[in-house]
């Protein structure tokens, strides 16, 4: 019955999403694509950013693919002091809160990652700033940042909506991205690794039968569920990977029974009110998502 409940949420979605999606092929609305990207283009054309060539290669990577991988890890004692602050605290109730939308412990996110986890901002490397400062010319901000843990999903629930387990698009401004933090040792895509089709693979899923959270039809249902389209983020510990999940469809693997992944995000917008200043960390706000009786 529930089943059947979503099914007929998510074709009543499907339809609302779908005049955008044919044109811009993401799930989120007009105004969160051809207006953001405006502001994009103007911040650009003002004040274009003196980086290096690769560090330009990167952000325009993430204009045409929507994802880049950063070739320079965090610095190993930083990396080691942000796994012990992470251990320490995402078993402490006080210091986190369970999110998942079926089964609630699924997913545990720390609440005010900053305070608790203080080293997490040196997991924003020299790297990252770099290619933030190309793709927003010098004029973003952190909006918000996150820290998290998730477990396995019995089998008989995997189909539903716990955390970002079913394949999807977010629907913030297509000027938002993430940078994904790896914090967890040896994650591979069988154990769990985050994983997300590149911009043209996620027009075509959602141009040809991509319905939502998971659910699609002929070419797309092939294309989403093919391993050899998608990415994984496989990568050691203290790697980092910018995705704009927007324009991404993407989910999260699915730990087997008995471990955990965890995993650090940065997100980031764009800024009108001038260049970020010296501390990005001065005035980060709280999430106000990541809340005792939120879902993931
Ligand atoms: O890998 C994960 O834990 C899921 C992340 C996700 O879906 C998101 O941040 O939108």
């Amino acid at each position: 019955m529930v089943a059947i409940r979503s099914r007929v949420v998510y074709a009543g979605q499907s339809m609302a999403a779908m005049p955008a999606r044919m044109v811009y092929g993401n799930d989120a609305w007009a105004s969160n694509n051809r207006g953001q990207q405006r502001t994009l283009r103007d911040l650009r054309s003002q004040r274009p950013a003196p980086v290096d060539v690769e560090t330009q290669r990167l952000a325009d990577q993430i204009d045409t693919l929507g994802y880049a991988l950063l070739d320079a890890p965090a610095d190993p004692s930083a990396l080691r002091a942000v796994q012990a602050g992470y251990d320490n605290v995402i078993d402490d109730p006080a210091a986190t809160v369970d999110m998942g939308r079926r089964i609630r412990h699924v997913v545990r996110y720390v609440k005010d990652p900053l305070r608790h986890v203080p080293e997490m901002r040196e997991l924003l490397t020299p790297g990252a700033l770099g290619v933030l400062d190309a793709f927003y010319a010098g004029a973003w901000q952190i909006q918000h940042v996150r820290m998290w843990r998730i477990g396995h999903i019995p089998l008989d629930e995997q189909r539903y909506h716990h955390y970002g387990n079913q394949w999807h698009c977010d629907q913030h401004p297509t000027t938002t991205l993430k940078l994904f933090v790896q914090i967890s040792d040896g994650v591979t895509p069988e154990n769990g690794a985050f994983r997300f089709h590149d911009v043209p693979n996620t027009r075509r899923i959602m141009r040809t039968g991509f319905i939502d959270n998971g659910h699609a039809v002929g070419p797309a249902r092939r294309l989403m569920d093919d391993p050899r389209s998608a990415h994984y983020f496989d990568v050691p510990a203290g790697h980092s990977a910018f995705c704009n999940t927007t324009r991404c469809l993407h989910r999260a693997g699915i730990p087997p029974e008995g471990t955990t992944r965890g995993m650090v995000q940065f997100t980031f917008v764009p800024t009108t009110t001038g260049l970020r200043g010296a501390d990005p960390f001065a005035n980060v706000p709280l999430d106000p998502n990541v809340a005792e009786g939120k879902f993931a």
